[in-house]
């Protein structure tokens, strides 16, 4: 039986296990502790976890460096007792009332400084949980309004603020995460080809690369296996949220797979291609659950995504290449429709 290449690690962030809020209804979940996510963390299979800055430190812009450092040490502490790393830090720069208008595009120079200053803090706490990776959400630097911004100015401001990190901290590793829309109208960074551009525009190209979110890319009308090819081939891919998503609507987080199988498929037909993970890259499940699920149940979502995975990664690595390439030789591609789906559906072919 063939062997998979990929070297797979996974992880989740605090946030994919939430109290079920949505824009039109409260919480119907109550909370659960940092401790209590980790040791969820490890018992369904994860290696790592994911943090925005705030998820380690709470209230961190109320706080002063020494109390930042205590608080972020102890959580590195919980992460040893428990098995698991941290696989990045991520600054929060959608919440505070100083970013209501972008983060490092904000219109006012005090309040770009605020996103500049936050992001460095966020890099300290990467230190403290001992990884050297910061994932960047540009969540509102893009417009509500073109005529609030202009966008050639937004590309320099995220460029200049990207070299001042790199130059901050020299063992950092930035992955940008791009995202098209919400919770702007339209994002300056959109998709995975303008973050991968992005990285190129700095001091030092090296140290910046992607994460690709599934749902990411469907929200822009592309297909993730694609966008992952695109960002493999510029060895910038280090790491994704897999998710699913049904269409152009709000961003859903479904469980990996749950939409569109085959899609989800082809994510990790093209991840095992090229080995992805032996290079230390991470698999990260950027899922929600859904709103209706009660409590005691509500971590489904991350079995489910990390079960169809390894289900889906049997599916891809137990394909016969041979049909695939006579079919190819042949350019009978309706019979390779025809194969794939009989292999999808365990059916004989
Ligand atoms: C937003 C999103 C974020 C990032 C981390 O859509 O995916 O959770 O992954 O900041
Ligand atoms: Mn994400």
């Amino acid at each position: 039986m063939p062997k998979s290449r990929g070297k797979y690690r996974f992880s989740f962030g605090p946030w994919n296990i939430s109290e079920g809020a949505d824009p039109f209804g409260p919480e119907v979940r109550t909370h659960v502790s940092l401790a209590k996510k980790m040791r969820i963390a490890k018992e369904l299979g994860f290696d790592g976890m994911q943090f925005h800055d705030d998820d380690a430190v709470p209230d961190l812009d109320s706080k002063v460096a020494s109390q930042i450092a205590r608080e972020a040490k102890r959580v590195k502490k919980m992460l040893d007792d428990e098995g698991l790393v941290a696989e990045f830090v991520a600054p929060r720069l959608w919440f505070a009332p100083e970013t209501i208008d972008g983060g490092y595009t904000n219109n006012s120079a005090k309040l770009r400084q605020y996103a500049i200053d936050r992001t460095k803090t966020a890099i300290e706490i990467a230190n403290y949980l001992d990884t050297n990776s910061m994932v960047i959400w540009l969540a509102r630097e893009g417009t509500y309004i073109r005529e609030s911004k202009v966008a050639r100015k937004q590309v320099l401001q995220i460029r200049d603020a990207l070299n001042e990190f790199l130059n901050y901290d020299s063992r950092l590793r930035i992955l940008i995460e791009p995202k098209p829309n919400e919770p702007v109208d339209s994002a300056i960074i959109s998709t995975i080809g303008h973050a991968v551009g992005m990285s190129y525009m700095t001091d030092d190209p090296a140290r910046v690369g992607v994460l690709l979110e599934t749902a990411h890319s469907l929200l822009a009308g592309l297909d993730p296996s694609d966008d992952m090819g695109y960002a493999l081939a510029h060895d910038k891919l280090w790491s994704v949220h897999l998710n699913d998503q049904g269409g152009l609507k709000f961003d859903q987080d479904k469980s990996f797979g749950s939409n569109n199988l085959r899609v989800a498929f082809n994510q990790i037909r093209v991840l095992e291609e090229y080995a992805f993970g032996q290079s230390g890259e991470w698999i990260g499940l950027d899922v929600k659950a859904m709103r209706t699920q009660k409590q005691e149940r509500a971590t489904k979502h991350l079995s489910n995504s990390l079960q169809t995975f390894k289900f889906l990664l049997d599916k891809v690595v137990n394909m016969d290449q041979k049909v695939v390439n006579q079919c190819i030789a042949q350019r009978d591609y309706d019979e390779l429709d025809r194969y794939i789906l009989c292999h999808l559906m365990g059916k004989r072919y």
